[in-house]
């Protein structure tokens, strides 16, 4: 290759460039660990994490005057992602505070994004309310998706039918069938009507003093539930399909909301597929509640319950114990596993 001879002025102007990028990479730095001086922030006090949007959160105040206002906030860059529900110790500061630690969570809910990332979603939760309706059609397989990932990190599922109003008796008759096939196996599970009000009064005596995240695929009705909950959040709702991608208003970051009196819900966005890469085999298996029984019955330690003679899961769907549609599922899991 041929060398290149720079000139003087070339040599300078390189090295100004490297300094400037330099120096506008010190201050960025800056910005994002303290924008202010510590003189401009306040004490250290207690907050809670609203919502987080990129780089800055909602943090709602935990004490003194303004108990229950809500300040923007950045987070210090050493701190790990933090999470609605998540608590902290924050300072004041205009126009931003900064979180500058991260309590223990109790409970958390991860699942992986589009970039194959795992995400928490929300921190220190009781239940997750799994959210399906008529339509967009609900499918079994991403139910015991989330029943895998609340079976492993120790959280209370619900599975909720939502747009009640909406079930045609005949047309839906799977979905009912789906539902009581959990319910089958001693999951809670309700029907209810954002819309007409329907089941909501028992909805909210279930959740009522505790903290719940409302999960699921878009449009199934997780803001307009929220709203049903709690009238007067206004969680801005969206319209199915007619004004898909125009405007609609799909949510974007989960929200926490308190009840009058006591508990918490979360809103989160809705998702279209729950990837299960990040977890094992062994964890998929025990995300299936009633497969639990039949530990260690097949023949072969190693079966894979798929034809293999002497398979006790085998045994027990023609025996009417488990149904089909699960091992089916739990096969599906396994298999996206290795993709
Ligand atoms: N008929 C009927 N429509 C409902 C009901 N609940 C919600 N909807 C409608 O369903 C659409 C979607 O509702 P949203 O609350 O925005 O759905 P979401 O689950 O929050 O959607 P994302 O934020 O995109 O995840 C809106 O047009 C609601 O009005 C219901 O009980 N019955
Ligand atoms: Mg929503
Ligand atoms: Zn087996």
């Amino acid at each position: 290759m041929k060398k290149k001879h720079l000139n003087r002025r070339q040599l300078w102007r390189i090295q100004k460039i490297q300094d400037d990028y330099a120096a506008r990479a010190e201050r960025k730095h800056d910005s994002a660990d303290d924008e202010q001086t510590p003189d401009d922030l306040g004490p250290e006090e207690k907050g809670l994490v609203i919502s987080h949007f990129g780089q800055q959160l909602d943090i709602e105040a935990l004490e003194g005057k303004e108990t229950g206002e809500i300040f923007r906030c950045h987070q210090r860059s050493n701190l790990e992602p933090l999470v609605t529900g998540d608590h902290v110790i924050w300072r004041r500061g205009t126009p931003t505070g900064v979180v500058i630690a991260n309590l223990q969570r109790n409970s958390l809910l991860q699942r992986p994004n589009n970039f194959a990332e795992l995400k928490p979603v929300a921190a220190n939760i009781d239940n997750v309310i799994i959210v399906i309706a008529p339509e967009p059609q609900a499918h079994a397989n991403l139910i015991d998706r989330y029943l895998v990932a609340t079976e492993n990190s120790q959280l209370r599922p619900l599975i909720l039918l939502n747009k009640l109003d909406l079930l045609n008796a005949d047309k839906h008759s799977g979905l009912q069938e789906l539902l009581q096939r959990y319910s089958a196996i001693n999951y809670a599970t309700l029907m209810v009507s954002s819309k007409t009000g329907e089941g909501i009064n028992e909805l909210q005596e279930y959740l009522e003093g505790q903290t719940s995240i409302f999960v699921g695929q878009s449009g199934v009705g997780k803001s307009a539930l929220i709203n049903a909950l709690l009238p007067g959040v206004n969680t801005l709702e969206g319209s199915l399909s007619k004004a898909r991608g125009k405007g609609r208003h799909t949510t974007t970051s989960a929200r926490l909301f308190h009840f009058p009196a006591g508990g918490d819900l979360i809103d989160s966005p809705g998702i279209r597929e729950f990837g299960m890469w990040h977890m094992s085999p062994a964890e998929v298996f025990r995300g299936f509640i009633e497969f639990q029984a039949f530990t260690g019955l097949c023949k072969f330690r190693d079966c894979q319950h798929k034809q293999e003679p002497g398979c006790a899961l085998k045994a027990a769907v023609d025996a009417g114990d488990i149904h089909a549609q699960r091992i089916q599922s739990y096969q599906q899991i396994l298999q996206s596993l290795n993709e």
